[in-house]
């Protein structure tokens, strides 16, 4: 094969064994990669109905056919398992050279069972895997556990590890590397914690096999050349995805204490031009000349990098306005490895319920301290933080008042940075993504604010199928980072030239569409699986607060959402991807995405339609 090294490495971690093991070259051609790999993976794997934080789960790191070759945004990794937040696929994709080192030490993937007795380290070096005590970084948040191993083995490596927050399992913890760059929303850095795995170090030495390597390190000189010709690119190389907080606020679509309101006094204070201000540098993942992560000095006299969703959701949605403390928390969610879209959402969530009294304790919005020691009760799972670290579905259960209205979630993932309140378009791509409420697959809303906020229409719904196609299913099954096409233009025919030269095979845009549907309806029935009975359309109904309390400010005052429109939008999305009624894909679907044995296990747990 060429492109794929046709590997995985198989990692036991209660045997201490690791084995390498060829894999049928038809799952790289059906599956491509990444997510795509993990899916089918953990479909084919895992036995349904295991507590994710038990040695039965599965945590896979799994590049794509395009990772390690030099091909523009291809420094990223995917990182999956059954998620302890939402009981059902969970995975992430972060920035990380250890991606690359993956590929090169000979592996596609790696897929790691069982539980280390003691805390370990997954040494990775070429062919040769050890596993090393852990028991002197157990404790160290991730940055100081990164520093170490660097110290240890060298700059070159690439790490992925976990902070206080996997190790004590919060249910959001994330997987962090490279001081900033963090992935695994759905708690995957709970799963690798339960695993006792600290942190996983790969060196790798070998050529990847390329079909045809001097076409594509033209393609790939031409496709960085092409990015930095794009309009946008100076602009993004200034404030990366930070713009958004503007554009958000103009648009009243910036969450605001706790998802009430879309602007936010202060939102010049947080966003794209205030963070110039305080600006030191550009940081990135590899192989990428856009290098998008803003560094900026913090209330702490440190560093941190900022996002547009880590400010929003530590700034804005809990009330605070000032830039160099949100940037601070931020660094303190990185260092503990806490994904900071959940943390917002768990915060914003305790201070409305406070301030309703439903709760004794005592929060407030905007107070630095007071979030500061919050964030680390949760890490730590002290006092009201072990509730909070079971995520905002299981915070709301425990504390009932009604409380499930203002817990942003959906499918038990907390909702990203876009308020919904005049979103319908939006609000279904947040219903419907494949691992919870999470923007990455289709960003519809700027789509949607140009076009019209207020209908539920049929080309809404197309939209957002299109993008969770391309988004969900082939960037993330290729493992290229989506924001050259999203926020530059960057034409997705590149994408086809560069998987050719890679892998000798023609790869037409349609047969990457036809993957991705494969790719997210063997996700679907996996959330089926899992849920089986209890599964139900209202789990993608978003919560209460978008359609009974109305914006109270700003251009759009007194907009909500429509439940019965919502639901009708819905059922019709449910139509176009072949699923019925209930959101569950049709026997006839699964078969012509050459998915019968999907279909037929299916069966055991609910009764499909034809
Ligand atoms: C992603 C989610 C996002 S989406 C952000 S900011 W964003 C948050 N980042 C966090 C962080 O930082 N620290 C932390 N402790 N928690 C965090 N949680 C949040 O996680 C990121 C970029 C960004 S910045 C985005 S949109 C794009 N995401 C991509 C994606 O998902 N797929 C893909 N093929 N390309 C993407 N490119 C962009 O990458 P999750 P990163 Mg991230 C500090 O992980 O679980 O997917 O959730 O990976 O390397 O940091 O790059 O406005
Ligand atoms: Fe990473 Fe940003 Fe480059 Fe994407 S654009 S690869 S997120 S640095």
């Amino acid at each position: 094969m060429f492109g794929w090294t046709g590997n995985f490495l198989r990692v036991d971690l209660t045997k201490n064994k690791a084995i390498a093991e060829k894999y049928d070259s038809r799952l790289a051609l059906s599956f491509i990669g990444g997510r795509g790999f993990a899916a089918k993976i953990l479909w084919d794997e895992l036995i349904p109905g295991i507590d994710p934080l038990s040695p039965e789960n599965k945590l896979i790191f799994a590049a794509g056919p395009l990772t390690g070759l030099g091909v523009p945004n291809s420094g990223k990794l995917v990182v999956a398992a059954k998620s302890p937040l939402t009981g059902s696929y969970g995975d992430g994709n972060l920035g990380t050279s250890a991606g690359i080192q993956m590929r090169q030490a000979g592996y596609d993937a790696v897929i790691i069972g069982g539980k280390a007795e003691t805390p370990v380290i997954l040494h990775v070096k070429n062919k040769v895997a050890e596993f090393v005590d852990a028991k002197d970084f157990w404790g160290l948040t991730s940055f100081d556990t990164e520093k170490h191993l660097k110290d240890i083995y060298g700059r070159s490596i690439g790490v992925v590890s976990i902070g206080p927050g996997g190790e004590n399992l919060v249910k959001f913890a994330v997987v962090i590397s490279q001081e900033g760059r963090a992935g695994g929303r759905a708690g995957m850095g709970a799963v690798m914690g339960s695993k006792n795995l600290k942190a996983i170090v790969f060196e790798g030495f070998n050529d990847i096999p390329v079909a045809y390597p001097d076409d594509l390190k033209e393609l790939s000189a031409a496709g960085y050349r092409e990015i930095m010709t794009k309009p946008s690119f100076a602009f993004w190389k200034r404030q990366g995805t930070m713009s958004t907080v503007e554009w958000c606020q103009e648009n009243s679509a910036l969450p605001t204490f706790n998802f009430s309101e879309g602007v936010f006094e202060k939102a010049d204070k947080m966003g794209g031009f205030a963070m110039e201000k305080i600006k030191i540098g550009n940081r990135g993942c590899p192989s990428c000349n856009m290098t998008c992560g803003n560094v900026v000095s913090n209330s702490n006299r440190s560093e941190s990098e900022v996002d547009y969703e880590n400010v929003v959701m530590l700034g804005s949605d809990i009330g605070l306005g000032n830039l160099k403390q949100v940037a601070a928390l931020n660094r303190l969610a990185d260092e503990l490895g806490l994904d900071t879209i959940s943390l917002g959402n768990v915060i914003g969530f305790a201070i409305e319920t406070s301030q309703k009294r439903r709760i004794p304790e005592k929060f407030h919005w905007g107070k630095y301290m007071e979030t500061r020691d919050l964030i680390n009760d949760i890490a730590y799972r002290r006092g009201f933080g072990d509730l909070l670290a079971e995520g905002v579905r299981a915070a709301s259960a425990k504390i009932g008042h009604g409380s499930a209205d203002w817990a942003m979630q959906i499918k038990g993932l907390e909702i990203s940075a876009y308020d919904c309140h005049a979103a319908p378009a939006m609000a279904l791509s947040y219903a419907t993504n494949s691992i919870g409420a999470h923007h990455k697959e289709a960003w519809v809303l700027a789509w949607e604010v140009k076009f019209g906020r207020k209908g539920y229409t049929e080309e809404k719904i197309n939209k957002v199928i299109e993008m969770q196609r391309i988004r969900g299913g082939i960037f993330e099954s290729m493992v290229i980072c989506r924001f050259p096409h999203i926020s530059l233009d960057f034409e997705l025919e590149w994408y086809t030239k560069y998987l050719q030269a890679a892998t000798g095979r023609e790869m037409p845009f349609n047969a990457l569409v036809y993957a991705a549907d494969k790719i997210l309806n063997l996700i679907r029935a996996f959330w089926i699986r899992e849920y089986g009975a209890s599964w139900t359309r209202q789990m993608e109904i978003p919560p209460m607060k978008w359609f009974k309390q109305p914006l109270t400010m700003g251009p759009l005052k007194g907009a909500m959402l429509d439940l019965v429109k919502f639901d009708g939008m819905l059922k019709k999305y449910y139509a176009k991807r072949g699923w019925d009624d209930r959101g569950i894909p049709k026997r006839s679907t699964l078969q012509k995405l050459s998915l019968p044995e999907v279909a037929k296990q299916l069966e055991q747990y609910v009764v499909l339609s034809d």
